[in-house]
C-alpha cells in the first residue's frame, strides 16, 4: 500500500537520484577533515546560508544543542519560544549537558518572538541570575514565516543587548522560498544557523550548524564530545550536496499542495483549519479530541497517516503529490460526512 503520510516532512526517502549521488561518493575520515565530500557540502552550506563556515551534524537536535553549547557556559540563559523546538522538544539536552538555563516566552501569532518581551525578561547583572547570553529564533515556526523586518529588528536588538543570536533554521529553505529571496537574506545577521537536509530537502540524515568560524570551531568540539564525529559521512553529505543542490526550489510545489489541501478541508463540519496561517508546507486542523482515534484509524485504512489529538499538523513534502492531497482531503471529508460516522 502507498501511505500518503503527512505526520511530518522527515519521513521522506531518498529519491533513486539522490541513492545515487550516495553510492558514488568520494569519501574519506571526516574527523581528521579528510572527507572531501562532507568538506564541500560544509563550504556549500555555509555559502547559501551566508556564514563564515558550517559543520554536519548527525540532526537538528544535534546541530541546536552544538550552538547553545558554543554560545553558552554553565550558568548561562538562553531566551526561547515556549514551544520552539530548542526548548520543548530536544529533550532538555542544554539544561541536561550544557548546564544552561532556558527562559521560554510565548511565542506572538506570527512566529516572532516580541522583543519587548525579550527584554523585559533578559537578568540584570547581578550574582542571584543566570546570565543571559543568547536569543533563540525558529524559522519557519510551525510553518509561519517570520517578516525579514522583524529579522531585522531583532538582528540589532540582540547587537544592542550584547547577546547572541541563533536561529533554529530546520526549514529556513521553506521560508527563503515562500518569500522569494536566497536563504543568506534572512540568516545573515545570526551568530549560528542550524539547517536540516532531512525535513522538506528529503535527505534521509543530517543537519549543518552554519555561523561565525569561532563558534563553528566551538562546535565541532562539541559535536566530538556528543559521540557525533562521523568518519566516511560523505556518503550521507552526498545526499546533503544532492539535496541542496536539487530540492530547494521544489519546495514551492509542497507549499502549493498544502494551500491545497487547506482548500479542500475548509468547510467540513467538525473540522477547523486555519486557512490563513498556511505559509509553507504545514495545514492545522483541530477537531473534538474524542474522534481522534476513529478519525485517526478511518484515515489509516484509506492510507493516509496523521498524528496529533484534537490539533493536527499536516505536513507536504516530497513524497506527497498533488493527487494525494486531494485523496487525503477526500477522506476527511468521507469520515465527517455520515459515511465516516
Ligand atoms: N521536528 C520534528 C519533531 O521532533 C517535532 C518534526 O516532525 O517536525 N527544529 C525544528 C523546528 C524541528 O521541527 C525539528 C524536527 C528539529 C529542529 C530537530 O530535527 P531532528 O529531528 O533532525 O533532530
Amino acid at each position: 500500500m502507498k501511505w500518503i503520510d503527512l505526520r511530518s516532512d522527515t519521513v521522506t526517502r531518498p529519491t533513486p537520484a539522490m541513492r545515487k549521488a550516495m553510492a558514488e561518493a568520494e569519501v574519506g575520515d571526516d574527523v581528521y577533515g579528510e572527507d572531501p565530500t562532507v568538506n564541500r557540502l560544509e563550504s556549500l552550506a555555509a555559502e547559501m546560508v551566508g556564514t563564515e563556515a558550517a559543520v554536519f551534524a548527525a540532526s537538528g537536535t544535534q546541530s541546536n544543542l552544538m550552538g547553545l553549547l558554543a554560545h553558552c557556559q554553565r550558568g548561562d540563559e538562553y531566551i526561547v519560544g515556549q514551544q520552539a523546538h530548542t526548548y520543548r522538544y530536544e529533550g532538555g539536552g542544554a539544561a541536561v549537558l550544557g548546564s544552561i538555563q532556558p527562559q521560554p516566552l510565548d511565542f506572538e501569532k506570527d512566529g516572532s518572538l516580541d522583543l519587548d518581551k525579550v527584554a523585559a525578561v533578559i537578568k540584570p547583572k547581578d550574582f542571584h541570575f543566570a546570565r543571559t547570553r543568547l536569543l533563540c529564533l525558529e524559522n519557519t515556526q510551525s510553518g509561519k514565516v517570520l517578516p525579514l523586518d522583524y529579522l531585522e529588528r531583532a538582528v540589532a536588538f540582540a547587537r544592542d543587548r550584547g547577546l547572541g543570536l541563533h536561529l533554529d533554521g530546520a526549514r529556513l529553505f521553506n521560508a527563503a522560498v515562500r518569500l522569494g529571496v536566497a536563504p543568506s537574506k534572512i540568516s545573515c545577521g545570526f551568530d549560528t544557523v542550524s539547517i536540516c537536509l532531512s525535513k522538506g530537502l528529503g535527505a534521509p540524515v543530517g543537519s549543518l550548524l552554519c555561523g561565525r568560524r569561532k563558534l563553528v570551531d566551538r562546535a565541532r568540539r562539541w559535536r566530538k564530545l556528543l559521540g557525533g564525529g562521523m568518519r566516511q559521512a560523505g556518503i550521507l553529505a552526498a545526499a546533503g550536496i544532492y539535496a541542496l543542490e536539487h530540492h530547494v526550489a521544489r519546495l514551492a510545489e509542497d507549499h502549493r499542495n498544502a494551500a491545497r489541501l487547506a482548500q479542500g478541508l475548509a468547510g467540513i463540519d467538525g473540522l477547523a483549519v486555519d486557512t490563513g496561517t498556511v505559509q509553507t508546507n504545514m495545514v492545522f486542523v483541530s477537531l473534538d479530541p474524542q474522534r481522534d482515534e476513529a478519525l485517526q484509524s478511518f484515515l489509516k485504512e484509506r492510507g493516509v497517516l496523521v498524528s496529533g489529538r484534537g490539533t493536527y499538523r499536516l505536513v507536504t513534502h516530497l513524497d506527497v503529490s498533488q493527487e494525494d492531497v486531494d485523496t487525503a482531503a477526500q477522506a476527511f471529508r468521507d469520515f465527517f460526512s455520515s459515511a465516516g460516522v
